[in-house]
């Protein structure tokens, strides 16, 4: 069975990324709390960020914990729930990208920076002009340079709240309808899935230098939007993107179906091909990733609940190396 990779602290949502020559994991930092396990994820609440890094991703694993980064009473804006975070590194700068809720209990999602990849970070005072629900993940396109956040989650990351073809606000943010709090979704014939959201970001990396879009995620075969009830591919949560052989590959968790999935494009906007399974569900609710290359191999990042004993919001984080078939497509994770 692969071993947790940090057992210290309990982890979850491991973002990870190559930078100065190693290794470094931005995770959840779950905690123990009384709050009852319900569908809108109220027992996630977690209240700062630790940094981890190593130099070999091959077991025994000697991973550096570099302490809390973050915490959510230096963001003014904040009110509770940091959830999944990520980083990215542009102009010389690191940034951290995180959702959390406001002081209205509503997702979005905040910046800070730092002048090395293991921290501290500073926030800024308000949320990204924009951003809404949860999950954002960052992606510098490693041949251009452009830099993309990709975010969204449904039913207690809200992103089903956002559906109105009502007149966006000034940053492109349709308004927020509470009538779909909770652990909702589209349903039922002709029914099309929610899409993730994707926006450019600004040279300062701080903003998004245009609205938020849809990211288009189609069912290979019919070409057309994979469908609301197509619950084992739909997109639920957890984005990520990476790209390899020129080709750009969206990953997601489907959230009440637990698998970890893919799609395939050709640029970072999308749209994007539905192209198959990663993971296979792992012991605990949520499912959640980053697939990175380091030192000339392919390494999956996620989390079960294995120190915990299936406490489903006390996660590990766990790392696999993956592999690819000549196509380009994502051999399965065998389940260990
Ligand atoms: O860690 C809290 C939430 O659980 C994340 O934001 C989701 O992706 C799920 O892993």
């Amino acid at each position: 069975m692969t071993p947790p990779l940090i057992t210290h602290l309990y982890t979850a949502d491991p973002s990870a990324h190559v930078f100065e020559g190693k290794i470094y994991i931005y995770p959840s930092h779950d905690r123990e709390t009384d709050i009852q396990f319900n569908d809108n994820g109220d027992q996630y609440d977690m209240a700062d960020y630790h940094v981890f890094s190593t130099s070999s991703l091959d077991p025994p694993y000697e991973v550096t914990d570099h302490g809390v980064v973050l915490r959510a009473e230096d963001v003014p804006w904040v009110s509770k729930q940091l959830w999944a975070p990520d980083a990215a590194c542009k102009n010389g700068k690191y940034y951290l990208y995180f959702p959390a809720r406001d002081k209205e209990g509503i997702f979005r999602i905040g910046v800070a920076e730092g002048e090395s990849p293991s921290g501290p970070f500073k926030a800024d005072p308000e949320p990204v002009p924009g951003s809404y629900s949860i999950d954002p993940a960052s992606f510098v396109d490693p041949d251009t340079g452009d830099a993309y956040l990709y975010f969204g989650g449904l039913w207690g990351g809200q992103l089903q709240c956002y559906q109105s073809a009502s007149e966006p606000d000034a940053h492109g943010v349709p308004p927020f309808d509470s009538e779909w709090l909770g652990p909702k979704e589209p349903k039922g014939e002709g029914a099309k899935a929610l899409f993730p959201k994707v926006a450019p970001l600004s040279e300062d990396m701080h903003g998004f230098a245009s609205a938020a879009r849809d990211l288009v995620i189609l069912a290979p075969e019919t070409g057309e939007p994979i469908p609301a009830d197509d619950h084992d591919r739909r997109f639920f949560e957890a984005a990520w993107m990476h790209k390899r052989h020129e080709k750009y590959y969206f990953s997601y968790s489907t959230g009440d179906s637990h698998y970890l999935v893919y799609a395939i494009g050709d640029s970072p906007l999308g749209p994007f091909t539905y192209a198959g399974r990663i993971l296979e569900p792992v012991l605990g609710w949520t499912t959640h990733h980053s697939i990175v290359e380091f030192q000339g191999r392919w390494w999956l990042f996620h989390h079960d609940c294995e120190i915990s004993k299936g406490v489903s919001h006390l996660r590990n984080v766990k790392v696999v190396e993956i592999f690819y078939d000549d196509e380009g497509g994502i051999l399965p994770v065998k389940s260990d």
